[in-house]
């Protein structure tokens, strides 16, 4: 008897301190038609540390919901014109309801209202009259879900992040990959694989392919006269040259040194040749600031060109290079297919 007249003498709130407080206090949405027990139970909660917000119907506060999730709701279940089982459903069928914790208020419901309450996506229920003492220790359980949830979101969102930072990276690294860094061309290893995959292509739709292979005339003696950095920008410009003279179809790339190899997708080899022939007279005509009076740029083209399945990738590079073989045994400074 003493025992209970002492229990009975502490006030809900005083009671509740001799449990464990909650580690930090969780944003939570209080939803009751009855508004002692709502404002009662509001202070009580906030009391304890938590940040309430309380709410008379369940219209206003799924309108509430919608501008900010709390951490968790507890709602009463009778109330109108919407119930707190109909806000439960609600809940769980949209896709920022879904994992939200609910508590449920509930009154002398019997086990198949208890089940139906559950199947509607409550997690946890309180019966009226609330025990304060009970729905706080309950919250504690909650939270634990709460906080689980708040981690794995974390840590989605971390992932995301990190997957997005990696995309970004992969995409840098295949066009690093694929790229001359002198002069912004495409490299040798991007030139060799495309020209597998349009010779495949040409062949397959029976559409011509060439390909034209220069070399700088002389340029050692360019490096010579001018040092290696200004052999560089001379390279820079070269290409800046050859790219512009070339068509937009035309992939331009560094083949490796002062060579460069362009692939002429769906072109025969006389219309090769006047490719070759535009850039060349591009190349001489356009001589880098670098150079004035001191020598001139030139280039030497080699072309190759191919109808249909023959003679195959690599004996069309095998041709560009003898026939550029012969224009340096020549002239060089011209176009020779
Ligand atoms: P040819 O007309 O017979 O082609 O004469 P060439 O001097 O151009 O030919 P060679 O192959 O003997 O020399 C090519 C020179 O290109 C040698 C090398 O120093 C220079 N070179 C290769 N790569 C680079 C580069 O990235 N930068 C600079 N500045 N020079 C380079
Ligand atoms: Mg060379
Ligand atoms: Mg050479
Ligand atoms: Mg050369």
């Amino acid at each position: 008897q003493i025992e209970i007249d002492t229990q009975v003498r502490l006030s809900p709130v005083d009671e509740a301190d001799k449990d464990q407080v909650a580690p930090l206090g969780l944003d939570i949405m209080l939803v009751d038609d009855d508004p002692v027990l709502l404002a009662r139970l509001s202070k009580q909660l906030t009391a304890a540390g938590h940040h309430v917000v309380g709410c008379r119907d369940a219209e206003t506060a799924l309108r509430k919901l919608v501008e900010k999730m709390p951490q968790l709701l507890i709602t009463d279940w009778r109330m109108s014109p919407m119930d707190g089982l109909t806000l439960c459903n609600t809940l769980r069928r949209s896709a920022f309801g879904e994992n939200l914790y609910i508590i449920m208020l509930t009154a002398s419901e019997t086990e198949d209202d208890l089940v139906k309450a559950f199947d509607a996506g409550i997690d946890d229920f309180v019966t009226k009259p609330v025990s304060l003492r009970i729905l706080l220790a309950r919250i504690r359980a909650g939270q634990r879900i709460v906080m689980l949830q708040r981690n794995l979101d974390q840590d989605k969102q971390r992932l995301e992040q990190s997957n997005a930072k990696l995309a970004v990276a992969n995409r840098r690294l295949a066009m690093m990959a694929n790229t001359d860094m002198l002069t912004g061309l495409q490299n040798r290893r991007y030139a060799m694989t495309r020209l597998e995959q349009e010779w495949a292509a040409a062949v397959r739709y029976r559409r011509p392919l060439s390909v034209l292979m220069l070399d700088l005339d002389f340029f050692k003696s360019i490096n010579d006269l001018l040092g290696h950095a200004a052999g560089d920008r001379v390279l820079v410009h070269a290409a800046k040259i050859m790219k512009s003279a070339a068509r937009a179809s035309d992939i331009v790339c560094r083949f490796g040194g002062e060579e460069f190899l362009i692939l002429a997708t769906n072109t025969d080899g006389v219309t090769a040749l006047a490719v070759g022939e535009r850039i060349r007279k591009a190349i001489e005509t356009h001589q880098p600031p670098e150079l004035a009076l001191k020598r001139s740029v030139t280039v030497s083209v080699g072309v190759a060109g191919s109808v249909n399945d023959k003679p195959g990738c690599q004996a069309l590079l095998t041709l560009a290079d003898e026939a550029l073989y012969q224009v340096k045994n020549s002239t060089r400074n011209a176009v020779q297919l």
